[in-house]
This record gives structure tokens, C-alpha cells and sequence, in this order.
């Protein structure tokens, strides 16, 4: 490996995730940004299929620079280290905010009372994600956690009435940390008698859905910066109920074996 940068060793490729998740808008931001990444490319893959890279790689301690985010499962499963971004390209602390199709406060108000509410911590999060990372299913991770943290939930459910078999649809996008969230937040409200669709949609479509009222609320609105543009596309055609986790990050995320600090040192 003598002699040989960081980019030769990894082809000068960056492991990104699904087109449309804001963090590959912020990443081609940084490869035009910051002069040190001109001969780097992002190549679009999946979250699973980027995870499953990462793994690879650690299990060869080769160098690998993929697009991550907290809250994942993946900082607890390795020694990982965000790369600084002196630049601010992918801005300070996100929030994860929840949003509903206009006229759900009339039409479900216990619903929406619950989605209101619902906010909880990266490590009430984490819990789930890595109960499915270890091959839980999701709504059965969710189920337990729901069951698990009882006095949390009855803070989300508080002052909602019960329903009776009332459908409600959530649209999320197949991010770890969202695959948890939606699913604990359909435990919640089928606690008190909702019958809840999950729809699993790309990013722009998720949000599509909630501005169009064909889905009643998704819960995966990362802001002030990596769903911006969604916010600005729809933002008046929906509900903005507020967080629901605070202490959200995005960034360049490398194995903490590998030997660069700040995204200026990738040569
Ligand atoms: N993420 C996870 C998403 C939001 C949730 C950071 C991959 C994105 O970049 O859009």
C-alpha cells in the first residue's frame, strides 16, 4: 500500500445510498465543493447494499468511504469515525420531523394526536434498528419495543381516542433508521385500534404522497438541510407536526482505521 493515496485505494469512489435520499444531493455538493475530490465519483447503491460494502470492507480492513447517518445501527456494530467537513456541506444536527396530509386533523384526529407526539432518542432507536439489523423482522422489533417501553408510548397516546379499525397509511422510505421509526410509530397507533398500511416509496415519492393526501403521514423528514428541497417542493401542501428525534447526522462516514480525519484529506 506504500506510496498510494486514499483515493487509489478505493478507486476514488464513494459508496452512496438511494438516489433522491438528500444525503447524495449533499455528497455531489461536496465533490464539487471541495477541490481534493475532482477525480472522485458517487456511485448510487442502496442502504443494504452500501452496508453490506461497508462489512466487506472491514472484514478486509480495506479503506472504504460510504454516506452515513445517525441514527444507524452501523456506529454500534463498528469503529467508524464521521469525516469533518470544514465546508458545513452537510450542515449541523438534523431533526427528524414528522409530517401529515392536510384535513388528517379533521378527518383522524386520534391519529394525528399520536403523530404529534411521537418523539423519542437515538437510543430508543437504536434499540430497534439493531434487533432488525440482527434479523428481527421490523414490525415484530417494533412490537416488542412498543411493548417494552410502555410509558413512552402512553405520552404518544395521551388524550387520543381510541378507533375502531380505521385505516391509517404511512409512507417511508427504506433508510435503517426509518424502517424503525415508521414501524413503531404503526404499533403505536394500532394500540389504539388503527389499521396501518405501510408504503415503502423512493424519497420523492414519499412525500409526493403526503402533499396528495395518499398517504396520511410519514414521520422520515430530515431537516433544516437533507429534505430541504422536498420541503420547499411541498411544504405547504402538508402538516409540519415537528421532531420526533433530534441529534440526526449525515456525512462521509470511513472505518476509523482509515487515514483521514476531514474530508480535505481524501487525495
Ligand atoms: N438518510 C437517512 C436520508 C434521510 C434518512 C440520511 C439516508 C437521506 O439522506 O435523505
Amino acid at each position: 500500500k506504500e506510496g498510494k493515496t486514499i483515493g487509489d485505494e478505493v478507486d476514488y469512489k464513494i459508496t452512496g445510498i438511494e438516489p433522491g435520499a438528500g444525503i447524495m444531493t449533499a455528497t455531489n455538493k461536496a465533490l464539487e465543493e471541495y477541490d481534493n475530490l475532482k477525480d472522485y465519483k458517487l456511485v448510487e447503491s442502496s442502504s443494504a447494499a452500501m452496508a453490506a460494502e461497508l462489512d466487506k470492507a472491514i472484514k478486509n480492513e480495506d479503506p472504504i468511504i460510504v454516506t452515513g447517518w445517525t441514527p444507524h445501527w452501523m456506529f454500534a456494530k463498528y469503529d467508524l469515525k464521521y469525516l469533518e467537513d470544514p465546508k458545513g456541506v452537510y450542515g449541523d444536527a438534523e431533526k427528524i420531523e414528522t409530517f401529515a396530509r392536510k384535513g388528517l386533523k379533521e378527518d383522524q384526529p386520534s391519529a394525528y394526536t399520536v403523530l404529534d407526539q411521537f418523539s423519542w432518542t437515538n437510543d430508543d432507536i437504536g434499540e430497534v434498528m439493531v434487533d432488525i439489523q440482527e434479523g428481527t423482522d421490523p414490525a415484530e422489533a417494533a412490537d416488542k419495543w412498543v411493548k417494552d417501553n410502555k410509558d413512552k408510548v402512553d405520552e404518544w397516546t395521551k388524550g387520543a381516542d381510541k378507533v375502531s379499525g380505521e385505516d391509517i397509511t404511512l409512507s417511508y422510505v427504506a433508510w435503517d433508521s426509518e424502517i424503525a421509526s415508521t414501524n413503531v410509530v404503526a404499533k403505536a397507533l394500532e394500540s389504539i385500534g388503527y389499521k396501518v398500511k405501510l408504503v415503502q416509496l423512493d424519497a420523492g415519492p414519499m412525500f409526493t404522497a403526503v402533499a396528495e393526501g395518499n398517504a396520511d403521514a410519514t414521520v422520515s423528514g430530515w431537516l433544516p438541510l437533507t429534505h430541504k428541497d422536498y420541503l420547499d417542493k411541498y411544504g405547504d401542501k402538508m402538516d409540519r407536526l415537528g421532531p420526533n428525534l433530534e441529534g440526526a447526522k449525515t456525512g462521509l462516514v470511513v472505518p476509523s482505521y482509515v487515514e483521514a480525519d476531514s474530508i480535505e484529506d481524501l487525495k
